[in-house]
């Protein structure tokens, strides 16, 4: 079993949570196309989208965390991840939805302006402040949701909690964080602690320790970040359109496959 991946991506981490908390061994790989857009390898092969995460099982290779994330809940049906009753399924996939779209954009585009600085002074300063209260506003629905429960599926860690678990943390890693005291606030110091959540974290911690140098990869060294639906969206609606602009400018940013030229 191998997973491609990329240690930041909240994507990865929700199916890196998935395999732990199901004790499936697997081996890591960082594709060394990852960020590029390049076509060529065996990561491209796995993926026309080259995007992470990638699981190969196998003759099997799948993308899209959400599929991998089914995959896994079939093929290693225990412990389920995913509760029995279909309004608590249901609820656990728009949890996971929201995470992966709304949330993970706000997440990814304070990213662009800290870690590869794509907008510097008074747009740096508005994009972070309305990463700030986009953020507050994905927390104050998550707090909803996970009311006075232990977990968002609610006596038991699973599917809505892997997927909640990278975004939460992320921003608690950006200095956005739930505010002290808050039931989110419990909850992310519950499920840090969580063998699955805290190996991954770890891994997480470690590579956002090597982001310091990361703008210059996008300045100097070829490497073109994807600017897709949700975050291209988040990118424009919060004001950053010369970022962009910028971006198709200097040939460091690429949109999804399949290329329009
Ligand atoms: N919808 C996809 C999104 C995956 C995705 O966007 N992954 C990012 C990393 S977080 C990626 O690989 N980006 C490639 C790039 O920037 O070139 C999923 O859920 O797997």
């Amino acid at each position: 079993m191998l997973l491609y991946e990329h240690p930041l991506s909240s994507y990865a981490q929700k199916v890196k949570i998935a395999l732990r908390e199901k004790g499936v061994a697997f081996d890591l790989e960082v594709p060394d196309s990852f960020g590029t857009g390049r076509t060529d390898g065996p990561f491209a092969a796995a993926t026309p989208r080259m995007e992470v995460p990638v699981l190969v099982d196998g003759a099997t290779r799948i993308f899209e965390s959400t599929v991998i994330m089914e995959y896994i809940e079939e093929r290693w049906p225990n412990p389920p991840l995913l509760p029995r009753d279909p309004a608590a399924r249901a609820s656990a996939r728009i949890t996971e939805d929201v995470c992966d779209t709304q949330y993970e954009a706000v997440n990814w585009g304070f990213g662009e302006v800290l870690w590869f600085r794509r907008a510097a002074g008074t747009l740096g300063d508005a994009l972070r402040a309305q990463a700030a209260r986009q953020t507050m506003v994905l927390q104050d629905w998550l707090e909803a949701r996970l009311g006075e429960a232990d977990w968002f599926g609610g006596a038991a860690f699973g599917w809505a909690d892997a997927a909640a678990a990278p975004m939460v943390n992320r921003s608690v890693h950006y200095g956005m964080g739930p505010p002290p005291g808050s039931a989110l606030a419990g909850w992310h110091r519950r499920v840090r602690e969580r063998p699955s959540v805290a190996a991954t974290f770890a891994e997480f911690d470690a590579a956002a320790a090597r982001m310091a140098g990361a703008a210059e990869l996008y300045t100097t060294g070829g490497r073109r970040r994807e600017y897709r639906d949700h975050r291209l969206e988040w990118m424009v609606k919060s004001g950053g359109i010369e970022v962009v602009q910028a971006g198709l400018r200097d040939g460091n940013i690429r949109f999804s496959w399949p290329d329009a030229s």
